[in-house]
Order: structure tokens, then C-alpha cells, then sequence
């Protein structure tokens, strides 16, 4: 297995340019661009949170460390699996009303661009309201991600507006993030969760093949 030692150095210490140069040196190296993201920064980010937790590291730090993490995985998408010239299905993806994290729905976003589907981003903090435009656009499926606890519910609040406008028939709803499980997926009447972007990619293609 490759050293992420420094890689994850780099990353810990929000050193935008340190992670960029680290990425180099593991592309060098031979190093898979997605075992880069998924063994070295996925596992520092683990380390961050953890430190986040017990108070040892703040927001600003924090904050550093996903803006270098964000900029590493813009670095590596290009070098990802070539994009399939037809497009398997259209996807309107972003991080529910209230919540700012990015990380995770953008690894989701980028999977499933290099898996051949049409991703429309919507960015952080997305209303029902923005989710149902993507959807009157003729996107097949709504993926939905959170990270906080208190934001979770928007995700009910786009499933049962859909019911209420009669376009649930219309889309698939898949949902994501740290805080969520099955259960909560079940709860809300979504179509799928998955605990991490491969799975996700997985999900999208079993259920627009039982569609
Ligand atoms: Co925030 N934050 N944060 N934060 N932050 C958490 C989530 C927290 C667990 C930290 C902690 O206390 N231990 C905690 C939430 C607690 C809770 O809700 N119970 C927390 C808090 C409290 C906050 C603030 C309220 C702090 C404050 O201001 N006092 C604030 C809220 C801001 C807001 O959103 N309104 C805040 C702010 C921030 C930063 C801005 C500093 C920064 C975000 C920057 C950014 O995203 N650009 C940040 C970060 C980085 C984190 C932690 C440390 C790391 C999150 C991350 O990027 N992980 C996080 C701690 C943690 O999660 N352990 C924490 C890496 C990423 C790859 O994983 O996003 O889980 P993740 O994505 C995974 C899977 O979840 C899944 O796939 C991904 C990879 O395979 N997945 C999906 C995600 N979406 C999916 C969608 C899918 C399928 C799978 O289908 C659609």
C-alpha cells in the first residue's frame, strides 16, 4: 500500500499547496487517483472530525482542511474513468437547506459524473424549491445529502412536496451523509441511501433499471 503519511499531514494542516504537491508525488508514484481519495484523504478528514469533536481543532481550521481536501479531489476528477459518450441518466445533486458541507456530496457528484451520468450541482443550502426545479427540468433522480442532524428533516420536507405536487411517481430520491441510515431513509419514504458515493452510484443504476 502506498505512504499517505504526508499526504495526510498536508490535509490535516489545511496546506493547500502541500496537498496538491503530496497528490502529485502519489500520481508519480502510480498511485490509483481514487485510492488517493478514498485511502489518504478520506482517512485524514476521519482525523479532523475526530479532532473537531474533542475541541482540539475550531472552524477556521477545519474549514482549511475542506477547501484543501475540495481543491485535491477538482486535481484528480479530470484523471478519473473517461466519461461515457451516452449519459445514463440525469441527476440534480446538493446539500439540503441549512447545511454547508460540500465534501461528501461532491465526491457523490464526481462518482457519478465519471460513471456516465449527467450531474446538475446545486451547490449547499439547497431549498425543496431548487430540488423541484431540477426535477421540472427532467432530472430522473434527486440526491439529497446532510451532514447535520438538524437539517435532515429538509430531506422529508422534498419527498413529501413531491407526494403533494403529484411528482414522486416522476423521480427517483436517493439521500447521504454521516448522520444518516436506512432507517432514516424508510422514515422519510426516500427511494435509496447509501453510506458513501460508490454506493451511490450503485444505487442510481438498480433503481433506474427497476424503473
Ligand atoms: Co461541520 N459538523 N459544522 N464543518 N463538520 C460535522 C458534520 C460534525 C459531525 C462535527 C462534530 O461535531 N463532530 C458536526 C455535526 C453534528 C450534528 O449535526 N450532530 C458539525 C457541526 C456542528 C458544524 C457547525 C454547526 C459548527 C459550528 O459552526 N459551530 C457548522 C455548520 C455549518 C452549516 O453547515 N450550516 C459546521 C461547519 C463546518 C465547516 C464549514 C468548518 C466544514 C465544512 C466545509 C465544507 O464542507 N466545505 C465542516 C467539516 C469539514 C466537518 C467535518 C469535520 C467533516 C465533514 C466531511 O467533509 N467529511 C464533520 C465531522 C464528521 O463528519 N466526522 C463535521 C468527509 C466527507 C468525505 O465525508 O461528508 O460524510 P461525508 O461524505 C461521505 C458519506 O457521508 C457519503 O459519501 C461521502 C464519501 O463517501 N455521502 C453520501 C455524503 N453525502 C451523500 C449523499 C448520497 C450518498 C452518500 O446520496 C445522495
Amino acid at each position: 500500500m502506498a505512504d499517505y503519511t504526508a499526504l495526510q499531514e498536508a490535509l490535516i494542516e489545511g496546506d493547500e499547496d502541500g496537498l496538491l504537491e503530496e497528490v502529485d508525488t502519489l500520481l508519480d508514484q502510480g498511485v490509483a487517483p481514487v485510492e488517493i481519495i478514498a485511502q489518504g484523504m478520506m482517512g485524514a478528514m476521519e482525523v479532523v472530525g475526530a479532532r473537531f469533536s474533542t475541541g482540539e481543532m475550531f472552524v477556521p481550521e477545519v474549514l482549511m482542511c475542506a477547501n484543501a481536501m475540495n481543491l485535491a479531489v477538482d486535481r484528480l476528477h479530470p484523471l478519473l474513468e473517461g466519461v461515457p459518450v451516452s449519459r445514463k441518466g440525469k441527476v440534480v445533486i446538493g446539500t439540503v437547506k441549512g447545511d454547508l458541507h460540500d465534501i461528501g456530496k461532491n465526491l457523490v457528484a464526481m462518482f457519478m459524473d465519471v460513471s456516465g451520468y449527467e450531474v446538475v450541482d446545486l451547490g449547499t443550502d439547497v431549498s425543496p424549491d431548487a430540488f423541484l426545479q431540477g426535477i421540472q427540468e427532467g432530472a430522473q433522480i434527486v440526491a439529497m445529502s446532510a451532514l447535520l442532524t438538524t437539517t435532515m428533516p429538509v430531506m422529508g420536507q422534498v419527498v413529501r412536496t413531491l407526494e403533494e405536487q403529484g411528482l414522486r411517481d416522476r423521480v427517483k430520491v436517493i439521500v447521504g451523509g454521516a448522520p444518516l441510515s436506512q432507517g432514516f431513509a424508510d422514515e422519510i419514504r426516500a427511494d435509496g441511501y447509501s453510506k458513501d458515493a460508490a454506493g451511490a452510484v450503485r444505487l442510481c443504476a438498480e433503481l433506474l433499471a427497476g424503473a
